[in-house]
């Protein structure tokens, strides 16, 4: 660091941000014209956008400094968050109202000649994820950082993110998404560089004082390079810090003797095998499909973050004991339950710890979220692949798992059975490591992340588990989501009209200050912006989908929606073929008949993963019948069928807000959480579900009367699927009518059906859509009914809102820091 001696002169030129319209147009204009080279002749929105980042951005990074240091010198807990997702979105308009200047920022771009929302509408989304469960981490650095807990992400620095999805023809293609061209976000850290190993051979050998030590060597070396992302908190000045690690081939293993002899191919073949491993995100949602370059990227994310997270402890000087009071690491699924397994490994073989002292190092630090408990979602990876890679983590594991059945013969000598059904390794062909059961012992606490999934996890998988370690190693978080993107950003004029009531804009802290709303449901002014507000979202909606689709639909009409991925356990198919037989009664109905109608408009978006067909399927059905319906000038605007293209989190911005209904209608006990159904409540919409995830304790929290739940519950679903598979399946017969219209080629070649329509029909209807059409159908019969009374449609939408203050992800990151991590928040000093 700087002597004493010239500290002052450090002050006194000190960066400060700046606060001002003025400073933010000196800022805008430096950077236009000196990092981008550009001028007022050739500044197009792109530039003004690239401007306005990079000045945000050198505010961020001030109080990124400031609050790394403060954390450095308080010598206190942090909690550590890895995760291989991050579906963090756009980030230029979050920082702005996260620091509180998006009205200098708007006031000074338009004396520039822009309007903010174009600007804002240039940044690419950073989409280093999948769905929901890349989401729910990106909300967490959002409230960490707001709460001011001490508190790093871990993950992957992704060349190719989610793909861009095309709608071409009715069908999905994938196009890479290269987002890296330009990201103002990241800074490149080439001095924080590790060296991760792969592969090799592991041997014994005596140190100086005899002892036998075990060295991993050999194999294959590839560089970590650190890129971090600085993470501002909403109305406090703590910016926390996402690192991101990119793969690089290592100096020492570029080969200049092969690249000088001419050899050019070779060497830079090994750059390119080197920069694989961080260079896509795998596009499978709840799916595992046990791929060696996926086990390659958790082993280098891990070991890199391990090795950086041990690296800042050593510095403090304390004794290996004081670990798990400095550190907590909590593992986003299994993903990186290698974690557990490379502590285990420094702490033995290289710190020199003995086994048992270094194994309850480890179980005090890390904890284990779960979410799901779908067998195809459970990460296992084959022991041979395990062994090539990584050997001498594999002999970690069979200690590990050795000493565990021990405890376990011990304690349960009458359940022979036990062993075999809790071991780590799984005795197939090949054997499997088990990586939930790695990660439930390596840890001090497992959680689901909604009551109903908690519970599953508890009778299902971790069953055993219960019985092994009891009841308190297992407990619920219940999901929650981050109120500033999810209604301050997403819906400014929504989030203006609650301050306006509510004397300010407290509530975005301490969402549960919203049950204040229930006494404005007599305010006739403030119900009609309400109404007002809801409206233009969605006139910003429809204006969406003709400028993608071509399509006019009608904003007055009821719009019922349903985004996210595309799945059969999330039922897609359930609602298009519920849109089906909506068609098919419109046809049937008497002009009478149809004037009492409330006009629909059925709204899907999501990806599937590239090889999951099925999925596919279900895309191209809702198109097929979209192209059908949308052009039968019988029904008008009676329905209308739209597929959304890209689904993303900055289009899930524009869709949230602009939802009468939504739809979340998973087979009970499939949907661990979800967290769409939390922000389009809090939206001021409601929700068709099933009793499934948080639905339920969203039901308990706004009133059974302002949800429409249909359909079987998670308890019979097992009896269900039981009497399916031994003949007792009885075709619904509206359903039957779907069917035989998708048959007669109505919704055009019925032969690109028949897969998704005989998993239904004859192949067991595994998730149970036939027997939940008729509730389903009658449920949404109710939703018609009701939303023709739009004066109680509208109390029922401002309740539910007053009383979604528990969703808060704030509410959410407190649980796990108190009841998990047991850390402190650091707030600045004022
Ligand atoms: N989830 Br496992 C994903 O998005 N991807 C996954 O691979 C797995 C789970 C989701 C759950 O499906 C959803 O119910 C939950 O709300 C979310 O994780 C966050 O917990």
């Amino acid at each position: 660091s700087i002597p004493e001696g010239q500290r002052e002169a450090w002050k006194k030129h000190s960066v400060q941000g700046f606060t001002t319209k003025d400073q933010f147009e000196d800022e805008t204009v430096r950077h236009i014209e000196t990092t981008l080279a550009r001028s007022l002749f050739n500044c197009d929105e792109l530039a003004a956008y690239s401007g306005a980042a990079l000045a945000f951005r050198d505010r961020l990074i001030i109080e990124w400094n400031k609050t790394q240091q403060r954390q450095t010198f308080a010598d206190q807990k942090r909690v550590y968050y890895l995760s291989l997702e991050f579906l963090m979105g756009r980030a230029l308009d979050n920082a702005m109202l996260n620091v509180g200047l998006k009205d200098v920022a708007r006031a000074g771009l338009k004396d520039l000649g822009f309007r903010i929302e174009d600007v804002i509408s240039q940044e690419h989304d950073a989409a280093l994820g999948n769905g929901g469960l890349g989401r729910l981490a990106a909300c967490f650095l959002d409230s960490m950082a707001t709460l001011n807990y001490p508190a790093w992400g871990y993950g992957l620095r992704y060349r190719y993110g989610i793909f861009k999805q095309e709608i071409v023809d009715g069908y999905q293609v994938e196009v890479p998404d290269y987002w890296l061209d330009f990201n103002p976000w990241e800074f490149p850290r080439h001095d924080i560089t590790v060296d991760i190993q792969f592969y090799g051979y592991v041997r014994k050998e005596k140190d100086e004082d005899g002892k036998t030590v075990t060295i991993w060597e050999g194999g294959e070396i590839v560089d970590a390079v650190a890129y971090d992302v600085p993470i501002p908190g909403y109305g406090t000045a703590t910016t926390n810090n996402l690192r991101l690690w990119s793969s690089k081939a290592s100096k020492g293993e570029f080969d200049f003797q092969k690249f000088n002899s001419g050899e050019y191919e070779g060497s830079v073949g090994d750059q390119q095998r080197a920069e694989t491993i961080s260079a896509v995100l795998y596009p499978n949602d709840n799916l595992e499909r046990g791929k060696e370059l996926r086990l390659k990227q958790q082993y280098f994310w891990c070991a890199a973050s391990l090795f950086d997270i041990v690296r800042r402890f050593k510095k403090t000087k304390k004794p290996w004991s004081k670990f798990s009071d400095m550190v907590a690491i909590q593992l986003n699924d299994t993903h990186p339950t290698l974690a557990i397994v490379e502590m285990q490994r420094i702490l033995v073989d290289i710190e020199g710890l003995d086994w048992a002292e270094a194994w309850s190092i480890v179980q005090g630090t890390f904890s284990y979220a779960n979410h799901t408990v779908m067998p195809e979602a459970l990460e296992k990876w084959s022991v041979p692949l395990m062994q090539n890679l990584l050997p001498r983590h594999l002999q970690i594991i069979y200690e590990v798992n050795s000493q565990f059945l021990q405890y376990v013969e011990k304690t349960f000598p009458k359940d022979r059975d036990m062993l075999r059904r809790v071991s780590i390794i799984e005795e197939s062909q090949p054997k499997m490591v088990r990586m939930a059961y790695l990660a439930t012992i390596g840890s001090h606490k497992v959680n689901g992340v909604a009551e109903l999934h908690s519970d599953l996890i508890k009778t299902t998988i971790f069953k055993d588990f219960v019985t092994i370690y009891g009841p308190d190693k297992f407990t619920n978080v219940t999901n929650g989501i981050t109120p500033r993107r999810w209604l301050h950003q997403a819906n400014p004029k929504l989030s203006e009209l609650i301050a306006s009531k509510l004397g300010g804009y407290d509530f975005l802290t301490d969402l549960t200050k919203l049950n204040k709303l229930e006494h404005f449901l007599d305010d006739a002014d403030f119900k009609k912006e309400w109404q007002e507000i809801k409206y233009a979202n969605k006139v910003r909606l429809a204006q969406h989908i003709k400028d993608t689709t071509g399509v006019s639909v009608n904003p007055k009409a009821l719009f019922d929606i349903q985004v996210k991925r595309i799945h059969e356990y999330k039922r897609q198919q359930l609602n298009i073929l519920g849109v089906i037989h909506r068609y098919l009664t419109i046809k049937a109905m008497s002009p009478e008949e149809r004037k009492k109608l409330a006009p629909r408009v059925s709204i899907f978006g999501g990806k599937a993963a590239p090889g999951y067909w099925m999925a596919k399927t279900v895309i191209h059905l809702v198109c097929s019948v979209g192209e059908v319906v949308n052009n039968d000038k019988d029904i008008g605007d009676l329905l209308k069928v739209i597929y959304i293209e890209d689904y993303n989190v900055s289009k899930a911005e524009i869709i949230t807000p602009a939802s009468d209904i939504s739809e979340h209608i998973s087979t009970a006990g499939t949907e661990a959480s979800g967290t769409s159904n939390m922000k389009f409540v809090l939206n001021g919409g409601l929700i068709i579900g099933t009793c499934d995830g948080a639905n339920i304790e969203i039901t308990r929290e706004i009133g059974e009367s302002n949800i429409f739940l249909f359909g079987n519950l998670a308890e019979d679903v097992e009896d269900l699927r039981h009497a399916h598979t031994y003949g007792d399946f009885q075709l619904d017969p509206d359903l039957n009518k779907v069917f035989e219209a998708i048959k007669s080629g109505r919704f055009g070649d019925a032969g690109r059906f028949s897969a998704l329509c005989n998993s239904i029909i004859e192949h067991g209807d595994y998730y149970l859509v036939s027997d939940d059409f008729n509730s389903y159908v009658k449920t949404h019969e109710l939703v018609d009914e009701a939303y023709k009374d739009q004066e109680a449609w509208l109390e029922k939408c401002i309740t539910s809102v007053a009383r979604m203050g528990f969703f808060s992800s704030d509410r959410c990151i407190q649980e796990y820091a108190e009841m998990i991590w047991n850390v402190e928040p650091l707030p600045p000093k004022e």
